[in-house]
C-alpha cells in the first residue's frame, strides 16, 4: 500500500500528544502502512509554524479548509476544540479521507450523525480518540471477561474524577461554554468512561442521572492557553455546562452500575477507574496506576484469597511490542501510540477501527440521555443501533 500523507488539525495539548503517537509508532510497532507527517494546521500562523518545527510536520497552515481537500492528504487527523469536530470531519470524510477525531465527538447526537453518514458515504476508516480504552491493563480487563473468568458481569462501577476545575478561580476555558463544547464534564471526560463500560460490559439500556454545576462563573481567560490553566482577567463569564453528573445503569445485559464524573475533586489528577464484580471474580482499574490490573477470582485457594496486581508488561495485550519486562511501565505516549496503530491497522486492513464512529454515536446517544436524565429526574432509554 501507498504511504499515506497525514494532516493534523490543532496545535494545542492533543495536537502535541498525537504528533508524537504519529512519530513513534513505526519504531514501536512497525508500522502497518507507510505514513507521512505532511502538514500540521493551526490558525494561528505563528504557532502553526512554530508547530510544525517542534512536532516535525513537513509543512504547516491556516485553513484547514484546503488541506483536507487537498488531493495529496490520506489521513485527516481532528485535535481541535468540539465545535469544529463535525465541520472538519464531514469534508474531509467527503474528501475521501480516513478520519481521526478527538473526543467527544461532537456537540450533539445529530451532528454525530451526520459524521457517520458521510462517512459511511465514502467508505473512509474512522477513529474517535477514546485513548484509554487502548491501555494494556485495560485490554487486559477485557480479555478477562471474555474469557469468562470472572463470570457473568453483576456491577460496574465506573468514575472518572479530575482537580483542575475545582478551583473557582481557574479560567473560563473553552470547556466550560456550552457553545464550544457542547457539554461539560460529562462530554469531556464522562464519555472515556461511557466507552469504557460498552467496551467492557456492552449496551447501555437506560440511564438516570444527577447533573449539576458547581461554580457558575468563572474568570474570563487572558488569550490562549495550553492545557487547563492560564491567565485570567478580573472580568468573569458565564458556565453553562455541567461540572459534574452520577449516573445508574442498565446493562443491555441486566447487570447494572454506576459512572461518578467530575472535574472538581481536589486532589484526583487524572482519575478514570472502574471495579467490575462478576459471579466468578472481580476486576478493578484506576489509571492513575494505568500499569495495574487487580483481578480477585473466586476460585484461587481460599487461603491465598483476595486482590492481587498484574503489572503490565510483555504478556498483556500490545505489551510484545512495547516493553520487554513487566514493571518497567507504559505511559500515556505508549497508549496514544497503541490508538494510532489500531487505526491505521484498521486502515491497511480495510476494516473498522474500533471504537469508530458508529461508536462514537452510540456515546453521544448515552450522554444525551444522561443529561436529558438530569433535566427531568427520571430514567431515559438509550436509543440503540447505530447505523
Ligand atoms: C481535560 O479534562 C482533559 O484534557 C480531557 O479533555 C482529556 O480527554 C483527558 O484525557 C485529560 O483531561
Amino acid at each position: 500500500m501507498k504511504k499515506l500523507n497525514v494532516a493534523l488539525i490543532g496545535t494545542g495539548f492533543m495536537g502535541k500528544a498525537h504528533s508524537i503517537a504519529t512519530a513513534v509508532v513505526p519504531i514501536l510497532f512497525g508500522a502497518p502502512i507507510e505514513i507521512e507527517r505532511k502538514v500540521i494546521v493551526d490558525i494561528d500562523e505563528e504557532m502553526a509554524q512554530k508547530a510544525s518545527k517542534q512536532y516535525g510536520f513537513a509543512e504547516y497552515a491556516t485553513d484547514w479548509r484546503e488541506v483536507v481537500s487537498r488531493p495529496d492528504i490520506d489521513i485527516v487527523d481532528i485535535c481541535t476544540p468540539n465545535d469544529t469536530h463535525a465541520e472538519i470531519s464531514i469534508a474531509a470524510a467527503k474528501a475521501g479521507k480516513h478520519v481521526m477525531c478527538e473526543k467527544p465527538m461532537s456537540m450533539t447526537v445529530a451532528e454525530a450523525e451526520a459524521m457517520l453518514a458521510a462517512a459511511n458515504e465514502t467508505g473512509v476508516v474512522t477513529m474517535v480518540s477514546y485513548n484509554y480504552r487502548h491501555t494494556p491493563a485495560l485490554q487486559m480487563a477485557k480479555r478477562l471477561i471474555d474469557e469468562g473468568r470472572i463470570g457473568d458481569i453483576l456491577t460496574f462501577r465506573g468514575y472518572y474524577l479530575q482537580d483542575w476545575g475545582a478551583d473557582p478561580n481557574a479560567p473560563l476555558s473553552w470547556r466550560f461554554n456550552k457553545a464550544k463544547a457542547g457539554s461539560g464534564t460529562l462530554g469531556d471526560i464522562g464519555t472515556h468512561v461511557i466507552d469504557a463500560a460498552r467496551l467492557l460490559v456492552g449496551e447501555f439500556a437506560s440511564v438516570n442521572a444527577i447533573v449539576r454545576t458547581f461554580i457558575p462563573e468563572r474568570p474570563l481567560p487572558l488569550g490562549r492557553f495550553f492545557g487547563q490553566s492560564g491567565a485570567a482577567s478580573s472580568e468573569k463569564g458565564k458556565v453553562d455546562v455541567d461540572d459534574t453528573a452520577l449516573t445508574l445503569i442498565k446493562f443491555a445485559t441486566g447487570a447494572h452500575g454506576s459512572i461518578e464524573v467530575t472535574r472538581n475533586s481536589w486532589g484526583h489528577h487524572n482519575q478514570l477507574g472502574f471495579e467490575i464484580h462478576g459471579t466468578k471474580g472481580s476486576i478493578a482499574f484506576d489509571y492513575q496506576r494505568l500499569n495495574e490490573l487487580r483481578v480477585a477470582f473466586a476460585d484461587d485457594p481460599a487461603d491465598a484469597f483476595g486482590f492481587r496486581t498484574i503489572y503490565s508488561g510483555p504478556n498483556q495485550p500490545f505489551g510484545d511490542k512495547l516493553w520487554p519486562v513487566a514493571g518497567m511501565g507504559q505511559g500515556y505516549i505508549d497508549i496514544k501510540s497503541i490508538e494510532w496503530y489500531n487505526f491505521l491497522k484498521a486502515i491497511a486492513e480495510n476494516k473498522p477501527a474500533s471504537p469508530d464512529f458508529k461508536d462514537g454515536v452510540q456515546i453521544e446517544r448515552i450522554a444525551e440521555a444522561i443529561l436529558v436524565s438530569g433535566e427531568k429526574g427520571a430514567w431515559e432509554d438509550i436509543k440503540q443501533s447505530a447505523s
